[in-house]
Parts: C-alpha cells; structure tokens; sequence
C-alpha cells in the first residue's frame, strides 16, 4: 500500500473512532454503562504516533508507541467535559494528556499536546493519576502519584517510592509545581476536598507502608495541612477503614474529590482484595457528614462497580479504578472508570439515585449470618 493511501485509511479509522457515538446500557438502577470505552490508546492523535514525513518515515511506521489510556481526572471546564487522562507509552512511562468532549460520554478529542509537568525535587520515574479539584481559594489543583526509585534499596530493581505530587493552574495548560506532600508513610492516592475546613486545606490520603502494599496504612486518611504550597501531613484520621473479608480488606483509595449533596458529602473509591487470581479492584460508594466531612455518615456492603466482559482483561486484569467524575447542575453525574488499567469507560447516574443507592443500601454486617438477615428482610417486605 502506498504511503498516502496508508496515511488516510489511518486518519479514516481515527476519525471513525473518535467520532462513534456512545450509547448507554440499561444496568441495575444506580448507574448506565456506556457501549463504548470514551478513551483508548487509540484515541491519541496520529502526530504523537507518527513521524508523518515520507522522507523520514517512508513506511509509515508507528515511532511512539501508545499503550493505554486510564485512569483521569475530570473538570467540568468552559462548558467542556474535561479530562486529564493517564496515558502510557509503550516504554511504560505514564504522562497526562487533556481530552474534551461536548457531551461527556463521546467525542473525546486529544489536546494538541501531552502536559508538561514541571519537575520538583529528585526527576520522577513516573507520574500518574491526577485528582482535579477546583478549589474554594480559585486554583485548579492536580493531585498525582509520583514514583521514584528507592534510593535506600539499589539492587532491587522494583523497590520505589510513592509520594503525592502537587501541582496548580487556572488553564490545564500551564501548572505550576509546587512541593510534593511530606508525610511520615509512602502516600498514593491522595485528594484535596474542594472546600476550606475549619480554615485549613483538607486532603484524603492513603498512608502505605510500601510501594504496593499499603502494609500497616489503615485505610483512607484525612488530614489537614495549612498551606498546599508546603503540605506537610502531621497526623492521619482514618476515614473509610480496610476490613478483613470486605472488598478493601488489602487497600483502598479515595476517587475523585466528594460531591457535595443536600444528605452530605458524597464518595467514590476503590478497594482492593487479595484471590487466587491476584487482586481484584472493584469501586465503592460512601457518603460523610456535611459538617464534617471526616465523619462517615453511610457505607453501602460491598461493591458500587465490579469488572464485567471485557473490563476483566488488559494490562493489569481484574481492575475497576476511578479518579474522576462531574457533576452538572441538574445533578447527572458522570462517573469516568478504568478497566484494568487500558482504557478509559463512562457510566452515568443522577446525585438522587446515588444518595439513595447509599442511604437505602444496608452496611457490610461482616459476616454471613447478617447478610443473610438483610436478604431476608427485602424478601418479607417483597412477598408479604
Ligand atoms: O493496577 C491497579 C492500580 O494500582 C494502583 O492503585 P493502588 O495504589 O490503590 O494499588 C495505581 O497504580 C493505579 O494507577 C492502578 O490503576
């Protein structure tokens, strides 16, 4: 095939893809899958893919390889469903890439560019899955995990370091870096609340003894810190705690910021539990005080999303993860999830359903013989 016939049947498919109309799909009441992942590494512009000169790349051959595309904040910004998507090389180094969309659930289209995110301290290895949160004192904050090679263990090829990353900006465009969170523990996964409380920045955050093991870290923290431009975390209260035989029982990690409800502040996260086929991530929901955003108010048993069909398989299977979602101002909520690390997926729902979905979903009793009284009482009420 010549090269030009090659180049526009690329540049056909590419359009075709972004262009495809999403679809919802009738699911259990709280919340619509959609048909269509709304990012896949397929959804990066061919320019970041292709040397597109044929004196340089006579047979067109891909020069940078994409492989994913997850786990992403998400802005509602100037009338746009904004998101800043973890995208993975082939040389599996991650780096945040802008995506909008008129309609939140198709037509996702790359900025120009991937961001530049300024360097602070030691070079990151890596960085990836930012939070977004506008927050009350006018900036747009990210906050991302950034691994670095641990220093204190240099014949261990795996052994790295997790810390929050911060940065701010008022465009998406430019940010400013700004100190990475100090903390006693390895921190991933944390948070800032889009609100001051009593005066004070209020961050999530998810302690961990190790890289990947969140070790003697309850759960998700919370901690106030009284400048993000030196966040320093003294001490941690733990929020949504790990649980033997639950869905978090070996780590869990808050989602994007809560949404703020008229019954209270309400929660995504993930939990995380060890099986015979490594570890499965599934989402959950829990809501907490309005004026106290550290007191847990409701907690619905077990999980809110679960992998199915094609979520199971990518590159790290059995993974449900979210970092971001919107809310507009008619309370439709879209919720932006990742399968198994590879791509990035929509389900939509309303802050009615949700809140209800919390306030009407009976609690993890911990053990069997509860949860089969909570299943017998729906069936008295449903036969009676
Ligand atoms: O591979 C699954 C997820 O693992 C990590 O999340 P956690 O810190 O809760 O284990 C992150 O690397 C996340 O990006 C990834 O999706």
């Amino acid at each position: 095939m010549t090269y030009e016939k090659r180049l526009s049947r690329l540049r056909k498919t590419h359009r075709e893809l972004i262009e495809l109309k999403n679809v919802p799909v009738e699911g259990n009441g709280v919340y619509e899958r959609y048909a269509n992942p709304v990012l896949t590494a397929e959804h990066a512009p061919l320019e970041w893919r292709y040397d597109l000169h044929p004196d340089t790349n006579p047979y067109l051959l891909e020069r940078f390889g994409i492989h994913a595309v997850f786990n992403a904040g998400a802005i509602k910004w100037n009338g746009k469903y904004v998101l800043v998507a973890r995208v993975e090389g082939a040389d599996r180094k991650s780096f945040f890439a802008v995506a909008e969309s008129p309609n939140g659930v198709d037509n996702f289209r790359f900025w120009s560019r991937p961001v530049t995110m300024p360097e602070y301290g030691e070079p990151a290895t890596n960085i990836y899955d930012m939070r977004l949160t506008a927050h009350e004192d006018g900036w747009i904050y990210g906050i991302f995990c950034v691994e670095r090679k641990d220093p204190a263990r240099p014949d261990d090829l795996s052994a790295a370091v997790a810390a929050a990353g911060v940065a701010r900006t008022h465009d998406l465009v430019t940010w400013e870096r700004l100190p990475d969170i100090v903390s006693k523990s390895q921190q991933r996964n944390v948070v800032l609340h889009p609100e001051f409380v009593d005066g004070k920045y209020a961050l999530y955050t998810r302690p961990q003894d190790g890289f990947i093991d969140a070790g003697g870290g309850a759960g998700i923290g919370w901690a106030l810190v009284d400048s993000m431009e030196h966040a320093f975390v003294e001490g941690e209260k733990t929020l949504s705690r790990r649980c033997y035989h639950t869905i978090k029982e070996c780590k869990n990690g808050e989602g994007p910021h809560p949404i703020k409800t008229p019954q209270g502040w309400l929660h995504l996260a993930h939990g995380v539990r060890g099986c015979a086929s490594g570890l499965r991530y599934v989402l959950y929901l829990y809501m907490t005080a309005l004026d106290d955003p550290a007191r847990v108010i409701a907690e619905p048993a077990g999980f809110f999303m679960a992998p199915e069909g094609g979520e199971y398989v990518g590159d790290v299977m059995n993974v449900l993860f979210s970092n971001g979602w919107i809310c507009d101002p008619d309370g439709k909520v879209f919720i932006y999830y990742a399968s198994s690390d590879t791509r990035l997926h929509v389900a939509t729902s309303t802050v009615d359903r949700l809140v209800d979905y919390c306030l009407h979903t009976a609690p993890d009793g911990l053990r069997t013989g509860l949860s089969v009284k909570t299943l017998n009482e729906l069936i008295d009420r449903n036969i009676r």
